[in-house]
């Protein structure tokens, strides 16, 4: 029988401790709360699979998988009620000698890990163990899993706000942190950055042309990061959701000056736009951009203006800058996308679609 030796996840919790790791830097709770909580102990998820689970990762009817498992070609154990159980190890090196492609193989020898994260994501909304997986592929310098993961996690029916949110938020936030403690080094920060960055535009582009299908001329939007905030990944992150649902937008990056933002916006005939703010900037750093923005609103077309990014307290969401069509200061990307449908109702984007390639 063919043997693998793949553990849960690559690098453990345990592991990221021992390197001089940390989860959480002493008082930066303000920054580093989420709304899924993080278990520092590593995850050992059932390695067992039914037979039906084993059908869907192989693409077969589970009346194949048990005729397998019969006929002795497939190893499996019973528990005691007599139902047929498969290590997922086994299974994969199964459906590789037989040339029986998964959506998994692309993970290579992270397949296993890969499916045991996803249903921890998918099922109970638990994003923990992703985040390990991706922060462990980060560290080592192996991007390359990334945009595959996100995509697998789309298709297994992850809602794309979820990925963003409680995802790739958490996994900048570990990145922030262990800046900030000294442990990771600043080129590194830079690297991971650019490298997460590198699967988001994949990941646009797998989305891209469910948008080609559906955009529609009258939902213009600009989107970019505030004036002096170089961090520009929720902005990048706002565009990706926008054009899933449709939308045309000019994306301009990061540190975007006042009166551009005010120019796109008369150029393209914007009715939306999103701004980004990150710590340092401050809640007076909003309001001034609303106020210039309403001045600009009140002379021509009116337009929305939502504003996002960890640097607004609650308190932003009592901005208000008459002239504008309206003016929200929203928390998180599901926050932005329940605020779409409603003020902006209509046909819901395709899921990806899936199971398999
Ligand atoms: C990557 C990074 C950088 C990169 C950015 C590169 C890039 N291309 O974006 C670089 C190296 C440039 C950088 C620079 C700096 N950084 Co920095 N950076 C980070 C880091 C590690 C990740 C930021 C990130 O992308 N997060 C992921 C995104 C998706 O999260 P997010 O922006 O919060 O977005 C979510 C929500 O806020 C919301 N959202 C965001 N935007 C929008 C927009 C809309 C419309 C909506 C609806 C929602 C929304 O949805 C998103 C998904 O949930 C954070 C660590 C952290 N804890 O976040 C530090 C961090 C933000 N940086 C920090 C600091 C201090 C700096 C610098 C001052 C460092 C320096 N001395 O130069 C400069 C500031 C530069 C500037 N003027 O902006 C601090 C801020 C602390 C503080 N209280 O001030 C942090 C928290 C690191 C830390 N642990 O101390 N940084």
């Amino acid at each position: 029988m063919l043997q693998f030796g793949l553990r849960v996840t690559d690098i453990s919790f345990n592991e990221l401790h021992s390197n001089g790791f940390v989860w959480y830097a002493p008082g930066m709770h303000d920054f580093l709360e989420t709304p899924y909580p993080l278990h520092p102990a590593p995850v050992h998820a059932d390695r067992l699979v039914t037979t039906r689970q084993a059908a869907e990762i192989c693409g077969v009817h589970a009346s194949t998988v048990k005729r397998w498992c019969d006929a002795g070609e497939l190893v499996c154990e019973h528990t005691p009620g007599g139902h047929r159980r498969i290590d997922l190890d086994v299974l994969l090196a199964f459906a590789v000698h037989q040339g029986v492609a998964t959506d998994l193989d692309p993970f290579g020898p992270h397949a296993a890990a890969v499916w045991i994260a996803s249903r921890a994501a998918v099922g109970a909304r638990r994003l923990d163990p992703v985040v390990e997986l991706w922060l462990g592929w980060l560290l080592r310098d192996e991007p390359a899993y990334l945009a595959p993961t996100m995509g697998y996690l789309l298709r297994a029916g992850l809602p794309l706000t979820t990925l963003f949110d409680a995802g790739i938020m958490t996994l900048l936030q570990q990145v922030g942190a262990a800046w900030y403690a000294g442990t990771l080094r600043i080129g590194d920060e830079h690297r991971v950055t650019e490298q997460v960055k590198d699967a988001l535009h994949a990941l646009r582009l797998q989305l891209a042309p469910a948008r080609s299908a559906q955009a529609a001329d009258d939902r213009v939007a600009i989107v970019a990061s505030a004036p002096g905030n170089r961090h520009h990944l929720g902005a990048f992150m706002a565009r990706i959701l926008l054009e899933a649902r449709g939308w045309s937008v000019r994306f301009l990056g990061a540190d975007l000056p006042a009166d551009e933002l005010a120019a796109q916006q008369r150029s393209a005939g914007a009715c939306l736009v999103c701004v980004s703010f990150s710590t340092p900037q401050t809640l007076a750093d909003a309001r001034r951009l609303a106020q210039i923005l309403a001045d600009e609103s009140r002379k021509g077309q009116a337009f929305h203006l939502v504003l996002g990014g960890n640097a607004l307290p609650p308190e932003a969401a009592a901005i208000e800058a008459p002239g504008l069509a309206s003016c929200r200061a929203l928390p998180s990307m599901a926050a932005f996308e329940a605020w779409l449908e409603q003020q902006f109702p209509g046909p819901r984007p395709e899921p990806m679609r899936g199971g398999r390639r």
